[in-house]
């Protein structure tokens, strides 16, 4: 497993701290000829760190937003898969991704305030007692879209990327929960992983997130050991990960180690304002927002993303065009999936289907006719089974610019 990979990562970066100019020779197998004039701490370029796209197994076309951590977005023309494939996948980390993941010693505990008394599965022990079940899920980070707030907000400079919609195959947290025992007093599970502070600290987690127990106990809520039908990626949460589609992405802990049930809404590090919180009331733009005044995101809100063509496509003159994509709505169905040609004054519907199971994304497309000659851009519109649809433009201001779902668009020219 791609573990093995990063354990030699680990001790390359070691070598690279503590190389001299003969150690960097002697490893390179050639004098460094111009070796005396490199400045201090200088690190040739054939030892630079490792490139993300092969440690991660990406498609080039994926975005580097960080290295510490590793952050990378994907863009809507390479998310035209039904499935997302691995190698399209957005990845988000708070923390170092962990190292040594021994599988045969890896445990799951449940434990907490509201269980009857703390549990300890083995990763063999889930698999073999409970039943499997796959979902295709869809995960879209609390801040996909914030690159287009003003005043901007800080934080990852997300475009449209951080989204994905993976098959899923694990355990029904709900089953395990049944199994511990769990008392009324349940309001919230909190989970805590292996991935380690940035600081480095190992009594500080990086994130330790949360659903409420209602949403622990949906039958789409997977402690999932597979994705698209093999082991976890390493990046993705190997060997165990929560996953609660629908909710922000932040709620489905990678590399799970712990789950606490809580008989209070969790407090791990995430929790509290202002992350992953918005203002329970909009707010005007650049606004200060009380702590208190802010509210924990649960379901994403209505969004789509043209997946093909690229933005920027050509066209000859009299030919139409096929536009499709995805589009979801968090803990709802989309009903409703419209495109527009001239800039949202009128709408065209599209094709829509429905989702393979309860928080998939839905596929859509449309085929288009443009009047003339010239250049175009078209806009997709998705709207929930509340008939919720999604904004024109950038929606509410929030001081950490969460949930933009805003219309997406592309450029197309015709002639
Ligand atoms: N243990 C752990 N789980 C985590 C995170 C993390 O940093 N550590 N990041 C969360 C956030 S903010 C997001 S958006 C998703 C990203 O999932 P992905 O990297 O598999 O795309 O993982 C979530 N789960
Ligand atoms: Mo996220």
């Amino acid at each position: 497993m791609s573990n093995s990979k990063s354990k030699s990562n680990e001790g390359r970066r070691r070598f690279i701290r503590n190389a001299s100019l003969a150690t960097f020779s002697a490893a390179l197998g050639a004098e460094i000829v111009f070796g005396c004039n490199m400045p201090k701490d200088y690190v040739p370029v054939a030892f630079k760190e490792d490139d993300p796209y092969q440690l991660f197994n990406k498609h080039k076309d994926l975005i580097v937003l960080n290295n510490k951590p590793w952050n990378l977005e994907s863009q809507p023309h390479i998310l035209d898969d039904r499935v997302t494939p691995e190698d399209k996948m957005f990845i988000r980390n708070n923390g170092v991704i962990p190292k040594d993941i021994n599988v045969r010693n890896w445990n799951l505990i449940i434990d907490g305030e509201a269980v009857t008394s703390p549990k300890t599965y083995s990763l063999s022990e889930l698999k073999k007692k409970f039943k499997h079940y796959t979902y295709q899920l869809t995960l879209e980070c609390g801040g996909n879209g914030r690159s287009e707030f003003y005043p901007p907000a800080s934080g990852n400079q997300w475009k449209t990327g951080a989204v994905s919609c993976a098959n899923w195959t694990g355990v029904r947290l709900k089953d395990v929960l049944n199994d511990v025992g769990i008392t009324d007093e349940a309001v919230y599970i909190g989970y805590h992983a292996a991935d380690v502070h940035l600081s480095g600290n190992p009594d500080k987690e990086p994130i330790s997130r949360g659903v409420p127990i209602s949403k622990a106990m949906q039958e789409e809520t997977l402690l999932a050991f597979a994705m698209n039908g093999k082991d976890i990626p390493l990046a993705h949460g190997y060997p165990l990960r929560l996953v609660a589609g629908g909710f922000p992405a932040s709620a489905s802990g990678k590399w799970l180690e712990r789950i606490s049930v809580r008989n209070i809404v969790h407090d791990g590090p995430k929790m509290a304002a202002p992350s992953y919180r918005v203002p329970c009331k909009p707010v005007a733009p650049g606004e200060k927002v009380a702590d208190e005044d802010m509210c924990i995101i649960e379901s994403m809100p209505v969004k789509s993303l043209i997946t093909y063509p690229k933005t920027g496509a050509m066209i000859r003159s009299g030919e139409s065009l096929e536009v499709r994509g995805h589009a979801w709505a968090g803990e709802l169905e989309v009903s409703e999936m419209e495109v527009s040609i001239d800039f949202g004054e009128t709408w065209q519907q599209c094709q829509l289907e429905k989702p393979v199971n309860r928080l998939a994304w839905q596929h859509f497309k449309s085929t288009l006719k443009f009047p003339k000659e010239g250049y175009y851009e078209v806009w997709a519109k998705a709207t929930d089974s509340k008939g919720v649809a999604q904004p024109m433009v950038v929606p509410g201001w929030n001081p950490k610019g969460y949930l933009n779902n805003a219309c997406h668009r592309i450029a197309v020219k015709v002639g």
